[in-house]
């Protein structure tokens, strides 16, 4: 992103072009050249009638990526995992989710406007649950109790600092759920960023979960997109939603384009980030007034300034001065994220800037 002007302050109060690095999220990335392409060139038909090819194509490349029976493209992760929650309930159950979780906390409470379910929130310090924590909370229906309908999982957790359930942990929450007659849903927006830390296939990773929701959007850079994955019974009932929702996209071909080089070519890129958010870590742990809580395992980083004095809002205000975008995320923890338009030597501009406001330097200064 360019800035057209330096503030004021910076550069001896001459305009001149700055580069803005930001770090916000990985909802930020831009389109590749070759992505703009592909869009230009996509061939394309009505999707509502079935007939734009390219959509076809990468909604057949997607079931095949995490060998389920089938998928549907979405433009937001949100609209996938409404779709999700609405498939796997009826109205009047509780859906089980992690408490700093995407769909109880970023999405306007859709599970209840859409699918009329309550949330059953439960803390897990690195936002991993186990099957130990959600037995304990799982309810069968009973003249007070609200039944439990469903059960979500987020991997990589967002706001836990993008931390990636262990295979074995994810198995035994499906497995059990399972036998229990429950279904699970995966909210995995950065799915392929936990397989690239686990050395393992998305495939190998999501296997038990019944629907998976994964972003083309994020790090993996498409412009717009998300995909829904299951069991084709399940992805013929998701169609219909997405179109009771408004989502159905007619010549989406020029968008699938995109989201086909996202999917075949942007995984593997993601370990990059993940050393480029370690890098910063490493660097932001060191610094006065400043903890990093969890371990980096992606390419989110979550911190907390507690003891630099100043709030979000005052630490995000100096670090935009000097050409940085970071967000706080409640309270005084902070979020940022890398992504494939952030390099390593932005990375390590924004640490001298870090730096510099943690040290408590003035606005400008
Ligand atoms: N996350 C965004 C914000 O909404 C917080 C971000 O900047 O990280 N699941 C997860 C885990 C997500 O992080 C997000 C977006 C979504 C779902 C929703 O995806 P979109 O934005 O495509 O609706």
């Amino acid at each position: 992103m360019k800035a057209r002007f330096l503030p004021r302050g910076l550069g001896g109060g001459r305009p001149e072009e700055v580069r803005i690095i930001d770090l916000r999220s990985d909802t930020v990335t831009k389109p590749t050249a070759a992505m703009r392409q592909a869009m230009a060139e996509a061939e394309v038909g009505d999707d509502v009638y079935g007939e734009d090819p390219t959509v076809n194509r990468l909604e057949k490349r997607a079931a095949e990526i995490f060998g389920k029976e089938a998928a549907l493209f979405v433009p937001t992760g949100t609209m996938g995992n409404t779709i999700a929650i609405k498939l796997h309930t009826t109205h009047g159950q509780e859906v089980i989710c992690e408490a700093r979780s995407h769909v109880f906390n970023y999405e306007l409470a859709m599970m209840a406007w859409f699918s009329g379910c309550v949330a059953r929130p439960i803390y897990a310090e690195n936002g991993i649950l186990t099957w130990e924590q959600i037995r304990r909370e799982i309810r069968p229906l009973g003249p007070h109790a609200a039944p439990t309908g469903l059960i979500e999982l987020e991997n990589t957790h967002n706001m836990a600092g993008g931390s990636v359930y262990p295979p074995e942990v994810l198995r035994e929450i499906c497995d059990n759920a399972h036998e229990m007659g429950l279904k699970v849903h995966l909210d995995g927006a950065r799915i392929f960023n936990a397989a690239a830390y686990l050395g393992r296939s998305v495939l190998e990773i999501t296997a038990p979960c019944d629907t998976v929701m994964f972003c083309l959007s994020k790090g993996l850079g498409a412009p717009v997109g998300s995909m829904l994955v299951g069991s084709a019974e399940a992805i013929e009932r998701a169609r219909l939603y997405r179109k009771r929702l408004g989502g159905g996209m007619r010549q989406a071909g020029v968008l699938a384009a995109a989201g086909l080089i996202a999917l075949e070519e942007m995984p593997s890129r993601l370990s990059e980030d993940h050393a480029n958010a370690a890098f910063l870590a490493d660097a932001l742990s060191k610094m006065p007034g400043i903890s990093v809580p969890h371990e980096v395992q992606t390419n989110i980083v979550v911190f907390d300034i507690a003891g630099t004095g100043l709030t979000t809002e005052e630490f995000s205000a100096r670090l935009k001065a000097r050409g940085i975008l970071i967000n706080g995320i409640g309270g005084t923890r902070m979020r940022l994220v890398t992504h494939m338009d952030v390099s390593r030597e932005d990375c390590e501009k924004a640490l001298t800037a870090l730096a510099q406001v943690a040290a408590g330097a003035a606005v400008n200064a």
